[in-house]
């Protein structure tokens, strides 16, 4: 049985209700977990007010700003955590950014800000928010982070996303090889194509929807529920043996060679 009851779960990257992060806070609240909330901060606190009235019915014990650019609000997000909770087993990482002008056109055109950018808070942040958790993986644990095909293959205009998530899957496996003999676990799910906040301000986004629906297996998208399933699974000793992996949640989209039928 899926059983994450006396697990606490910190989960980053919740920004509203069609955040893949929102879907698997969801589930690992269902499957019994005592979850804690980051949220990026804003100056007017709106995110706050935003964020916190969505999380409200799982009953957060902790719900803390978290701008993972900010080594002190890392800091003191994880000392809150040690005060209340003392350790923690499970971190979930839903963390991407890329400035707009880089997710279209030439990716040679990338600056070198850009670049930093969309590696420092899409792909760093997963190992600097590991090396902060650490000592509070006291009990083993598991880590789980959002990834994306377009890390593997050529999608058009993720550009510099793709170089991120591609160093964001390198990162779970080297995470992985160094923190195994602590027993704690570390795994990605690529997500297949989602409409939210992230996506739909990208063009094209529903014609990609569209092409997976005539492509993939599933002849489908997939849900934030379905993500938030697996990675309530990946989080639970249903999966003690699981580490390293990134596994596709995507309707089978990944497999297919050809877009044929
Ligand atoms: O990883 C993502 C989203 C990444 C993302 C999206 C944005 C849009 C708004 C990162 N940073 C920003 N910055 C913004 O200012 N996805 C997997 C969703 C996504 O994004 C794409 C996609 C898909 C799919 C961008 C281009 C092409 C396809």
């Amino acid at each position: 049985m899926l059983d994450l009851t006396q697990k606490k779960a910190l989960v980053t990257g919740i920004a509203n209700n069609r955040s893949i992060a929102w879907g698997i806070a969801q589930q690992l609240h269902t499957a019994g977990a005592d979850i804690g909330v980051t949220y990026l901060p804003d100056a007017k606190g709106r995110f706050a007010k935003k964020v916190g009235d969505l999380v409200e019915p799982l009953n957060p014990s902790l719900f803390l700003p978290c701008n993972v650019q900010d080594e002190a609000q890392i800091d003191e997000t994880f000392a809150q955590i040690k005060e209340k909770w003392g350790e923690i087993d499970i971190l979930v990482h839903c963390l991407a950014f890329a400035n707009k002008d880089d997710l279209s056109g030439d990716f040679s055109n990338t600056s070198r800000d850009g670049f930093s950018t969309a590696l420092d808070i899409s792909a760093y942040s997963l190992t600097r928010l590991v090396k902060a958790a650490k000592p509070l993986l006291t009990d083993g644990g598991s880590v789980v982070t959002l990834s994306y095909l377009g890390g593997v293959k050529v999608i058009p205009n993720y550009n510099v996303m793709g170089i991120a998530k591609s160093a964001l899957e390198m990162s779970v496996r080297y995470l992985a090889s160094e923190l195994g003999s602590s027993n704690i676990r570390v795994n990605g799910i690529s997500a297949g194509p989602i409409r939210t906040l992230a996506s739909s301000a990208v063009g094209g986004i529903l014609d990609m929807i569209h092409h997976v629906e005539a492509v993939a297996p599933l002849k489908r998208t997939v849900t934030q529920t379905e993500v938030g399933n697996t990675a309530a699974f990946l989080c639970s000793d249903l999966a003690s043996g699981i580490t390293g992996q990134i596994i596709y949640v995507d309707s089978g989209y990944e497999i297919m060679g050809m877009s044929g039928n």
